[in-house]
């Protein structure tokens, strides 16, 4: 048919096969081509019968995204499938959708207008489109009802999550299940449906699980409750049971019409364009420029790590979930029978919630061997540091691993701030350190800064996101800059915060404003998660770099000195109750207002507006900072690094395409004021007043960037 489809003929059945790699997306040519082929099989009397196939990995896993960002930017109309799906359900040759891989988005509604699917047990199924903001705009909204019933689609359509062969199959979406071979499968499959003489089903012409009035209305009512929960802040899921509500009151073609218009509504939306950056930044962030695609990963086998507190004790969790058997030391028994007693609870844990079985706990329990010495160190490929952050310490142990470990063994450290070049200044072999900066609990975090140091080698990165995905983690490269990209900006983030309180911003306005805003939690709960203390700690390290002078945060030391380090001690900014409940203290405020007045800050009303331009707004100046002094590659990774692992809605892209989305020029305009009216922490980026002076914005310069070679 052309390049991306071909057609062959198998006797009496003609094959279809799109050959669209990596995963068969409905580029330009590919719908066409298959219309071709359809059109073709109809004219041609030997056809009794026509199979749509997959070529490679998988059937087709959806509209080609790529393609959107010309559709938003006005540079190509916005193709329908619908006339497709038309000529498909209407052949009058029966057509078999042979599932294999992802027949996700596009590629699922086009399964839904064949007559019959089969799948290969491993398939899987999906309408993921609310994950870029948008819903299904090829008739999946009204076809999907048709075949699965209301709930079955609204769930699927809401939540974009994938759905398995055999739960496909009991839903009613596809018709059998094949073992062993897929065409041959189905090529029996279809014989047996054209020696059955039996009209062939058009998916659209169904209504029996299309429910009734009252069952849909309480279906409906139920999911719009439960998104205004889970989606917080996002237009998509609500439109998508919009749509599907429609299937159930509108004839098929009107219920079309109007999934069309909700489609394009959302397309254009500015939660659409941030998801589908978020797509493509989440995959590019692996792409190192300059690192050949020849080196290979050091194979990881075995693993070891030092210290078995929170971190260390959370990082031995993702060998062991990944089958890599682990040792785990500490220097004394308690704290080692501490550190295997927390992870046995995070597995048992994990176990009650029905997402683990007690055997699986057992088999990664195995996995994990506690040790009080290095014996064992020696035949680790990879070795992980992870006790509390003092550099002497560190500096000890990195030379005792220089010692002990196997040449070519990956050394690691866990810190989330001390420099990585001064730690494997101390060993013989710099070009094998390196920081594998995991999050807190590091066993649900998805993010894992990888940091670079002078002399890290292109084998231990290549190594370190290999681990990456091991791990199912999304690994980031960062320099080896004080607090990496995320804790370096997270200062400025949180300085803000402190600097509201002063000025007479409510603790709890300045975390309404900001999850508000759509961050998972506000700025001084995480602080009182997170621990004051350690934040004070991190912050008197923070000096030794900061330029003198700068004004400095009064409360939080003070909370400190008071002992109110957060949940951990009942008490911190907030009061917390017996169930971790944070409630407002008016001690707080009280001692608040005191110190401003000692201080002198005259105390005003603050918008919930200004907390988040001068929360957010300092997450992107320093972000910019970054970015030309080369800490980070992209302005993407930047995004990808807040949204894994502190909480930023991805709906608004990371704080990066944020700018662009408010405007870089807007941004850069009030970050001068702000220099102006609070001084030398608002000093503008170079970078953000040279793209605010050029008109320019991060995704540009990322992608002039990435055109740097
Ligand atoms: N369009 C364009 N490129 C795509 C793509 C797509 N749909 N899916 C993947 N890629 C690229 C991806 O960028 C990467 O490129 C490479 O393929 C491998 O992807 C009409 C409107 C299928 C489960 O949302 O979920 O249909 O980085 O690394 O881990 O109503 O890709 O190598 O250059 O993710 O094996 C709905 C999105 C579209 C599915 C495979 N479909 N894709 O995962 O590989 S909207 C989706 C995925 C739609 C209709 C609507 C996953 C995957 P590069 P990968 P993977």
């Amino acid at each position: 048919m052309n390049e991306l489809v071909s057609y062959r003929q198998l006797g009496e059945i003609a094959v279809i096969t799109i050959n669209n790699p990596p995963v068969n997306a409905l580029s330009p040519g590919v719908p066409e081509g298959i219309a071709a082929g359809i059109e073709h099989a109809t004219a041609d009397d030997h056809i009794k019968g026509v199979i749509l196939i997959g070529g490679g990995r998988t059937f087709i896993a959806g509209a080609d995204i790529k393609e959107f960002g010309k559709v938003i930017a006005g540079e190509k109309e916005e193709g329908s499938l619908l006339p497709l799906l038309l000529l498909i359900e209407d052949s009058t040759k029966p057509v078999v959708a042979a599932l294999h891989g992802s027949a996700f988005g596009g590629g699922l509604e086009i399964a839904m207008a064949c007559h019959y699917r089969v799948a290969d047990k491993a398939a899987q199924v999906g309408q993921p489109e609310v994950k870029l903001g948008i819903i299904p705009g090829a008739a999946g909204t009204q076809r999907l009802p048709r075949l699965a019933g209301v709930e079955r689609a609204v769930e699927m359509c809401v939540t974009g999550a994938p759905v398995n062969a055999a739960d496909a199959l009991a839903s009613g979406i596809v018709d059998q299940l094949i073992d062993g071979d897929l065409l041959a499968g189905a090529s029996a499959f279809l014989r047996e449906k054209i020696a059955s003489g039996r009209a062939h089903p058009k998916t659209r012409e169904r209504h029996d699980k299309l429910g009734d009035e009252a069952a849909n209305a309480a279906i409906i009512a139920a999911a719009r409750e439960k998104a205004k929960k889970t989606a917080r802040g996002l237009i998509a899921p609500i439109t998508a049971i919009d749509a599907v509500e429609a299937a159930t009151k509108l004839p098929f073609d009107e219920g079309c019409q109007f999934e069309r218009k909700l489609f394009e509504q959302c397309l254009f939306s500015d939660q659409a364009k941030a998801l589908i950056h978020v797509f493509f930044a989440e995959r590019d962030v692996a792409k190192i420029p300059g690192l050949s695609s020849e080196t290979k990963s050091i194979e990881i086998k075995q693993a070891a790590i030092v210290g078995a507190g929170t971190m260390g004790g959370g990082i031995a969790m993702n060998f062991a979930n990944a089958g890599v058997p682990v040792l785990l030391k500490e220097s004394e028994q308690g704290a080692l029978d501490r550190g295997m007693a927390a992870i046995t609870k995070n597995y048992a844990n994990t176990v009650r919630k029905g997402r683990l079985t007690e055997e699986a706990m057992q088999q990664r329990l195995a996995l994990i061997q506690p040790t009080l010495s290095y014996d064992g160190f020696e035949n680790a490929d990879i070795i992980i540091e992870a006790v509390f952050e003092n550099m002497a310490l560190k500096k000890e142990i990195f030379a005792e691993l220089d010692q002990r470990a196997k040449p070519g063994a990956l050394l690691a450290t866990n810190t989330s701030s001390l420099n990585l070049d001064e730690i494997a200044a101390i060993t013989s072999r710099t070009a094998s350190v390196i920081g594998l900066h995991f999050f807190s609990p590091a066993n649900v975090m998805r993010l894992l800064e990888i940091v670079r140091g002078q002399a890290t080698s292109d084998e231990a990165i290549v190594t370190a996101f290999a681990l990456a995905k091991l791990m199912k983690k999304v690994g980031v490269l960062v320099g080896n800059c004080h607090g990496f990209v995320g804790n370096r900006m997270f200062f400025q983030y949180m300085r803000e915060a402190y600097f509201l309180v002063e000025e007479g911003a409510a603790v709890e306005a300045v975390d309404k404003a900001l999850t508000d805003f759509g961050m998972a939690m506000g700025l001084l709960a995480v602080d009182d998660m997170a621990g004051i203390d350690v934040g004070v700690r991190v912050r008197q390290e923070n000096k030794r770099n900061e330029p003198p002078g700068r004004r400095q945060p009064l409360v939080v030391d003070k909370l400190y000195e008071l002992g109110r380090y957060g949940q951990k001690t009942g008490a911190g900014w907030y009061r917390y109750d017996e169930n971790r409940r944070a409630i407002p203290d008016p001690e707080v405020a009280a001692l608040i207002e005191r110190l401003a007045g000692d201080a002198g800050i005259k105390r005003r009303d603050i918008s919930a507006l200004e907390i988040v331009e001068r929360c957010i707004y300092a997450l992107i100046n320093e972000g910019a900072k970054i970015l030309e002094e080369g800490f980070a590659w992209r302005a993407g990774d930047i995004d990808i690094v807040y949204l894994n692992g502190y909480g930023f809605p991805a709906w608004r892209g990371g704080p990066m395409w944020y700018a662009d989305t408010v405007g870089v020029k807007n941004v850069y305009d009030r970050v001068c004021a702000l220099h102006a009216e609070h001084g030398a922490w608002w000093e503008p980026a170079p970078l953000l007043k040279q793209l605010a002076e050029n008109g320019g914005s991060f995704a540009a310069w990322d992608k002039e960037k990435g055109t740097q070679k």
